[in-house]
């Protein structure tokens, strides 16, 4: 049997001798980093039943203990996003939460404000057609612009769960320029050097229209707010075979792609763990964002090079804190093959306008394995070379399901 050692250098001839630059690719790889969802480690279900995870966190200094174990484990999550006020501190006192965070080795990450749990928002938050209602959802996004200064975030991640249920219920136009009114005010409370990014999804709650159904609608309302205003992709957000790859490029060409939220989807919103349901779209996108990330042009670059990549899963049955080392390892893996993918001898395929070759060389990239190389990663990074059996053999899980003790099932994310 090979060791590993020896697995990377052939691994580097192999591919190293058709041009492709190893050692780059491996730094990139290094330089990689996926911020895990606070509410992915808590107890969470389906509207039929929640079925309780021993240890699951309840509170958010064990999410964040659980963050970063995800972040000891791969090397590449060094950030937690906070959905407020489901992270509310009970002292209120977000700079010992940084700092508890800071201790741990990790950091806090994206604020995403909750405007859709009050009973006040049954007819929606933003576009509620009673101006009480909207103003104070301005004032929950004001709370979290300030919560961003004390937490360190640079991000504020909104998703509207506005919509109507009936043809006729409201007037669609007039719910647009709510929409846009209240998110202009927004943006002049975004604390300095912060972005807003706007997420789409095209029902659920809502079931006959949503507010901001699609890319195409976060994106015209963005480009109205100005720079400082991007779209987010949430991959369980749209219909059946929709190409998000393609969504992404556009953005991205467009200085419009601000983030992700990561998960896979079968049927509907699934938040099932990224990767497991279509390895092949995420390798997919992942080549339209490396190929970017290689552009000539400088703005797509830096566009590329600010993406906020973030996971976005409630486990149901499949654990927690193993499922979300598993995620980040799927995005690490679809991240290694897209940079691999030859660029030089795509561009001549396309050029001869040869697109069965073309098509294969995408191929040959996905079917790579990428595992010398990731090994390679990770002792570099000082991580485990199989992060999911070094998390079982930590004993992490029955650790804390001895000291968190058995946590009753809610129906929400606490
Ligand atoms: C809505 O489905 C969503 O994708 C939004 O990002 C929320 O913040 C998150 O899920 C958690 O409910
Ligand atoms: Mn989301």
């Amino acid at each position: 049997m090979i060791d590993q050692k020896t697995e990377y250098a052939l691994f580097c001839d192999k591919y190293g001798s058709r041009g492709l630059d190893i050692e780059g690719v491996k730094e990139k790889l290094k330089q990689q980093k996926i911020e895990t969802p606070s509410w992915g480690y808590a107890n969470s279900g389906t509207r039929f039943k929640t079925f309780p995870w021993p240890g699951a966190a309840t509170t958010t200094r064990q999410k964040l203990d659980d963050a970063a174990m995800v972040h000891k484990m791969t090397g590449i999550a060094p950030s937690v996003a906070l959905h407020i006020p489901w992270d509310k501190p009970e002292d209120g006192d977000y700079k010992a939460m940084r700092h508890y965070a800071k201790n741990l080795g990790i950091q806090l990450g994206a604020i995403n404000p909750n405007v859709f749990q009050d009973d006040i928002y049954r007819l929606g938050s933003f576009c509620n057609p009673h101006p009480a209602v909207r103003e104070q959802a301005l004032n929950h996004m004001a709370d979290c612009c300030e919560i961003m200064q004390n937490t360190g975030s640079d991000i504020l991640s909104l998703w509207f769960a506005d919509g109507t249920n009936y043809a006729g219920q409201d007037s669609l136009r007039e719910r647009k320029h709510r929409m846009q009114e209240s998110l202009a005010q927004v943006y002049l409370m975004l604390p300095e050097r912060s972005r807003m990014l706007l997420e789409y999804k095209f029902f659920e709650p809502a079931f006959y229209s949503t507010d901001v159904p699609d890319w195409g609608v976060s994106y015209a309302l963005c480009l109205k707010l100005g720079p400082k205003a991007q779209t987010l992709v949430d991959l369980g957000h749209h219909a059946q075979g929709v190409n998000i790859e393609q969504i992404v490029a556009f953005l991205i060409d467009e200085n419009k792609l601000g983030g992700f939220h990561f998960n896979n989807r079968k049927y509907a919103d699934d938040d099932l763990i990224v990767g497991s349901v279509n390895p092949y779209e995420l390798f997919l996108i992942y080549n339209e964002l490396a190929d970017a990330e290689l552009s000539n042009d400088e703005m797509i670059r830096t566009c590329a090079n600010n993406i906020a990549y973030m996971i976005d899963q409630s486990f149901t049955i499949e654990g927690k804190i193993a499922p979300m080392i598993q995620s980040v390892l799927n995005c690490q893996t679809a991240y290694a093959k897209a940079l691999l993918v030859n660029r030089t001898e795509l561009a001549a395929a396309r050029r001869s306008g040869d697109v069965l070759a073309a098509h294969n060389i995408l191929n040959e990239a996905y079917q790579i394995d990428v595992s010398p190389l990731l090994f390679k990663v990770r002792e570099e990074l000082n991580c485990p070379a199989n992060p999911i059996a070094a998390y079982r053999e930590s004993k992490y899980e029955e650790n804390i399901s001895a000291e968190r003790g058995k946590v009753d099932a809610g129906s929400g994310y606490q």
